[in-house]
């Protein structure tokens, strides 16, 4: 099927998946997250396939978040089905039967993050950056990141990350534990390639099974701690501090938080 914000290939059993909207450095719009729901659902259909890479197509960025500019106008009902949809496709990935790696080529930023945290571990070049600035927008991370980073680094390092909205390095997150191996740019897709034909040379079914026992009953808690997420994502935008972070981005300066 073709798409025209991802790139998909199917080499032998590795499915290589690309976000790939340049100009905004991969930001997911509504677009992005219909073809990659899409695109999802195609793979959990095909037999062949036992590994799955998602990356960047843009050398800089993996993902660079939710749209920003599609975000300014929404009401807090449009942004709460928003919300609501990304977390679906989100949780699709999660879902997938077979490994998700998320190969972090650059920027993985509020969406971008969430996207990788929604894979089965991540693989990220030395120069990746990672965070999640949403309350500089006066918004919340909506896409699944309030739920799927304290899993990984512990409630301490995700309050950290959350609440100073601050950018981190690859190394800084291989030490919280959010990354799991660390490459030199020119080597990260080969090692992704490397690490995804060891897991397609085992098992198929047990290691689909294992992947759902390691998932375990997490996803029952998933599920009310996701919609809690979206509710007060669409609450931010009922507020005049969201309106400012989001104009203050647009005209690039510092914005000025009231606290209204
Ligand atoms: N949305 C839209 N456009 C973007 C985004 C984005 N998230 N990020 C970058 N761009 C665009 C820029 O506007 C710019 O376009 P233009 O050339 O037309 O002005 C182009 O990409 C390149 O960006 P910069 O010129 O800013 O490049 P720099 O190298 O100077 O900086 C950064 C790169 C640091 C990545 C910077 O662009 C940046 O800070 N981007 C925004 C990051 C961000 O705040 N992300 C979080 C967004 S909110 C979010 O993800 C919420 C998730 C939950 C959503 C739930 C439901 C909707």
């Amino acid at each position: 099927m073709p798409y025209e914000t991802i790139e998909y290939n199917l080499d032998g059993f590795i499915g290589v998946l690309k976000i790939n909207r340049p100009k905004a450095y991969n930001a997911l719009n509504a677009q992005v997250i219909a073809e990659l729901g899409e695109a999802i659902s195609e793979i959990d259909k095909d037999p062949q396939i036992r590994c799955l890479i998602i990356t960047g197509a843009c050398e800089k960025s993996f993902v660079a978040g939710a749209d920003i500019k599609e975000l300014a106008p929404l009401s807090e009902e449009d942004s709460l089905e928003l919300s609501k949809k990304g977390q679906r496709v989100f949780t699709q990935i999660e879902d997938l039967n077979i490994p998700v790696i998320a190969a972090v080529n650059g920027f993985a930023l509020g969406g971008g993050f969430e996207l990788a945290l929604s894979c089965d571990f991540i693989i990220a070049s030395k120069k990746a950056k990672f965070g999640l600035p949403e309350v500089n927008l006066g918004l919340l991370p909506g896409y699944g990141g309030t739920q799927r980073l304290k899993r990984l680094v512990g409630l301490n390092n995700a309050r950290y990350i959350t609440f100073t909205a601050d950018m981190f390095s690859a190394k800084k997150m291989k030490k919280m534990g959010a990354v799991t191996l660390t490459e030199e740019p020119e080597e990260l897709m080969s090692k992704c390639l490397e690490v995804a034909q060891m897991i397609a040379s085992r098992g198929p079914k047990a290691v689909g099974y294992a992947k759902r026992a390691i998932l375990g009953t997490e996803c029952e808690t998933m599920s009310g701690g996701l919609l809690l997420e979206a509710e007060l994502f669409s609450k931010t935008f009922t507020t005049e501090d969201k309106t400012e972070g989001i104009k203050a981005f647009l005209e690039k300066r510092t914005p000025e938080f009231k606290g209204n």
